[in-house]
Protein backbone atom coordinates (compact mmCIF):
# COMPACT_ATOMS: atom_id res chain seq x y z
CA UNK A 1 0.00 0.00 0.00
CA UNK A 2 0.69 3.59 0.25
CA UNK A 3 3.31 4.82 2.89
CA UNK A 4 3.37 8.00 4.17
CA UNK A 5 6.68 9.49 4.50
CA UNK A 6 7.72 12.32 6.90
CA UNK A 7 7.96 14.31 3.35
CA UNK A 8 5.15 13.58 1.84
CA UNK A 9 3.03 14.65 5.07
CA UNK A 10 5.30 18.05 5.49
CA UNK A 11 4.44 18.91 2.16
CA UNK A 12 0.68 18.31 1.98
CA UNK A 13 -0.11 20.25 4.90
CA UNK A 14 2.44 22.83 4.55
CA UNK A 15 1.13 26.24 4.29
CA UNK A 16 -2.72 26.64 3.59
CA UNK A 17 -2.51 23.08 3.55
CA UNK A 18 -5.65 20.94 2.17
CA UNK A 19 -9.33 22.30 1.97
CA UNK A 20 -12.45 20.79 2.04
CA UNK A 21 -15.78 22.05 1.14
CA UNK A 22 -18.65 21.47 4.27
CA UNK A 23 -20.80 22.34 6.29
CA UNK A 24 -20.92 23.16 10.18
CA UNK A 25 -23.40 21.38 11.61
CA UNK A 26 -23.28 23.04 15.22
CA UNK A 27 -21.25 23.58 17.90
CA UNK A 28 -21.27 22.24 21.88
CA UNK A 29 -19.72 22.36 24.88
CA UNK A 30 -18.63 19.20 26.14
CA UNK A 31 -17.49 17.67 29.79
CA UNK A 32 -14.45 16.07 28.62
CA UNK A 33 -11.29 15.72 26.26
CA UNK A 34 -12.14 12.69 24.77
CA UNK A 35 -15.61 10.18 24.79
CA UNK A 36 -16.99 8.15 22.46
CA UNK A 37 -20.27 8.33 24.11
CA UNK A 38 -19.81 11.84 25.13
CA UNK A 39 -19.25 12.68 21.44
CA UNK A 40 -21.82 10.95 19.70
CA UNK A 41 -24.70 12.35 22.54
CA UNK A 42 -23.19 15.86 21.41
CA UNK A 43 -23.90 14.85 17.53
CA UNK A 44 -26.81 13.72 18.46
CA UNK A 45 -27.94 16.42 20.01
CA UNK A 46 -26.92 19.03 16.95
CA UNK A 47 -28.29 16.52 14.66
CA UNK A 48 -32.02 17.30 15.96
CA UNK A 49 -30.96 20.53 16.15
CA UNK A 50 -30.30 20.65 12.54
CA UNK A 51 -33.44 18.91 11.80
CA UNK A 52 -35.08 21.49 13.96
CA UNK A 53 -33.60 24.26 12.11
CA UNK A 54 -34.00 23.13 8.85
CA UNK A 55 -37.73 22.37 9.65
CA UNK A 56 -38.21 26.31 10.29
CA UNK A 57 -36.50 27.07 6.92
CA UNK A 58 -32.66 27.68 7.96
CA UNK A 59 -29.80 26.12 6.18
CA UNK A 60 -25.95 25.21 8.18
CA UNK A 61 -23.57 27.67 7.29
CA UNK A 62 -21.60 26.80 4.63
CA UNK A 63 -17.55 26.62 5.65
CA UNK A 64 -14.26 25.90 4.23
CA UNK A 65 -12.81 23.43 6.05
CA UNK A 66 -8.44 23.90 5.97
CA UNK A 67 -5.97 21.16 7.12
CA UNK A 68 -2.48 22.32 7.72
CA UNK A 69 0.51 22.34 9.94
CA UNK A 70 -0.50 25.35 11.67
CA UNK A 71 -4.18 23.57 12.52
CA UNK A 72 -8.21 23.73 11.70
CA UNK A 73 -9.21 26.81 10.05
CA UNK A 74 -13.03 27.18 9.74
CA UNK A 75 -13.60 29.41 6.97
CA UNK A 76 -17.14 31.25 6.48
CA UNK A 77 -17.75 30.63 2.72
CA UNK A 78 -19.88 33.42 1.90
CA UNK A 79 -17.74 35.89 3.65
CA UNK A 80 -14.47 33.89 3.06
CA UNK A 81 -13.35 34.95 7.01
CA UNK A 82 -12.02 32.78 9.67
CA UNK A 83 -14.72 32.09 11.78
CA UNK A 84 -12.64 29.63 14.04
CA UNK A 85 -8.39 28.75 14.41
CA UNK A 86 -7.87 25.72 16.42
CA UNK A 87 -4.41 24.63 16.93
CA UNK A 88 -3.12 21.26 16.32
CA UNK A 89 -2.26 20.26 19.67
CA UNK A 90 -5.19 21.52 20.87
CA UNK A 91 -7.28 18.85 18.91
CA UNK A 92 -8.22 16.60 22.06
CA UNK A 93 -10.38 14.11 19.98
CA UNK A 94 -11.79 12.95 16.96
CA UNK A 95 -15.09 11.31 15.70
CA UNK A 96 -17.02 9.54 12.53
CA UNK A 97 -20.30 9.76 12.73
CA UNK A 98 -20.88 5.65 12.03
CA UNK A 99 -24.60 7.04 10.84
CA UNK A 100 -23.55 9.15 8.10
CA UNK A 101 -20.37 8.51 6.00
CA UNK A 102 -20.16 12.14 5.42
CA UNK A 103 -19.86 13.38 8.94
CA UNK A 104 -17.66 13.77 12.01
CA UNK A 105 -16.67 16.00 14.89
CA UNK A 106 -13.38 17.13 16.55
CA UNK A 107 -12.50 18.16 20.03
CA UNK A 108 -11.05 21.41 21.01
CA UNK A 109 -9.42 21.41 24.48
CA UNK A 110 -8.53 24.95 25.49
CA UNK A 111 -7.92 26.65 29.22
CA UNK A 112 -9.78 23.22 31.01
CA UNK A 113 -12.96 23.33 28.20
CA UNK A 114 -13.92 21.55 25.80
CA UNK A 115 -15.95 22.73 22.70
CA UNK A 116 -17.27 20.11 20.02
CA UNK A 117 -17.45 21.25 16.34
CA UNK A 118 -19.93 19.12 14.41
CA UNK A 119 -19.06 18.68 10.51
CA UNK A 120 -20.95 17.84 7.13
CA UNK A 121 -18.40 17.16 4.33
CA UNK A 122 -19.70 17.85 1.19
CA UNK A 123 -18.07 14.47 0.13
CA UNK A 124 -17.22 11.15 2.11
CA UNK A 125 -15.62 12.56 5.97
CA UNK A 126 -12.62 9.75 5.60
CA UNK A 127 -10.16 11.82 3.66
CA UNK A 128 -10.51 14.71 6.09
CA UNK A 129 -10.69 12.38 9.19
CA UNK A 130 -7.21 10.77 7.97
CA UNK A 131 -5.61 14.68 7.04
CA UNK A 132 -6.65 15.64 10.91
CA UNK A 133 -5.27 12.28 12.60
CA UNK A 134 -2.25 12.80 10.56
CA UNK A 135 -1.60 16.50 11.03
CA UNK A 136 -2.57 16.01 15.51
CA UNK A 137 0.38 13.48 14.97
CA UNK A 138 2.82 15.75 13.54
CA UNK A 139 1.94 18.61 16.04
CA UNK A 140 2.20 15.83 19.20
CA UNK A 141 5.88 15.01 17.79
CA UNK A 142 7.08 18.18 17.82
CA UNK A 143 5.84 19.14 20.79
CA UNK A 144 7.14 15.97 22.29
CA UNK A 145 4.20 14.96 23.92
CA UNK A 146 1.83 11.89 23.44
CA UNK A 147 -0.72 12.69 21.07
CA UNK A 148 -4.15 12.77 22.70
CA UNK A 149 -5.79 13.11 19.47
CA UNK A 150 -7.37 9.28 19.21
CA UNK A 151 -10.31 8.65 16.45
CA UNK A 152 -13.46 6.76 17.93
C1 LIG B 1 -31.54 19.61 1.81
C2 LIG B 1 -30.94 18.22 1.70
C3 LIG B 1 -29.43 18.29 1.67
C4 LIG B 1 -28.91 19.07 2.89
C5 LIG B 1 -29.54 20.44 3.01
C6 LIG B 1 -31.05 20.38 3.02
O1 LIG B 1 -32.93 19.50 1.92
O2 LIG B 1 -31.33 17.45 2.83
O3 LIG B 1 -28.90 16.98 1.65
O4 LIG B 1 -27.52 19.24 2.76
O5 LIG B 1 -29.08 21.00 4.23
O6 LIG B 1 -31.61 21.65 3.00
P1 LIG B 1 -33.88 19.45 0.59
O7 LIG B 1 -33.56 18.15 -0.10
O8 LIG B 1 -35.25 19.51 1.15
O9 LIG B 1 -33.49 20.62 -0.23
P2 LIG B 1 -26.45 18.28 3.46
O10 LIG B 1 -26.60 16.92 2.83
O11 LIG B 1 -25.13 18.92 3.18
O12 LIG B 1 -26.77 18.25 4.92
P3 LIG B 1 -28.76 22.56 4.42
O13 LIG B 1 -29.99 23.31 4.06
O14 LIG B 1 -28.44 22.70 5.88
O15 LIG B 1 -27.59 22.87 3.56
Amino acid sequence: GFVKTAEYLTARFQGEGVRYKAKLIGIDTVPEAQGDKMCLDSMMKLKGREVAARNSGQHKQRIWLKVSAAGIQIIDEKSGHAAHTHPNEQISFIKKDETDPRAFAYVFAQDGTYTLLSIKTANSADPVVEDLRDVCQIAAKLNEVRCVCSIG
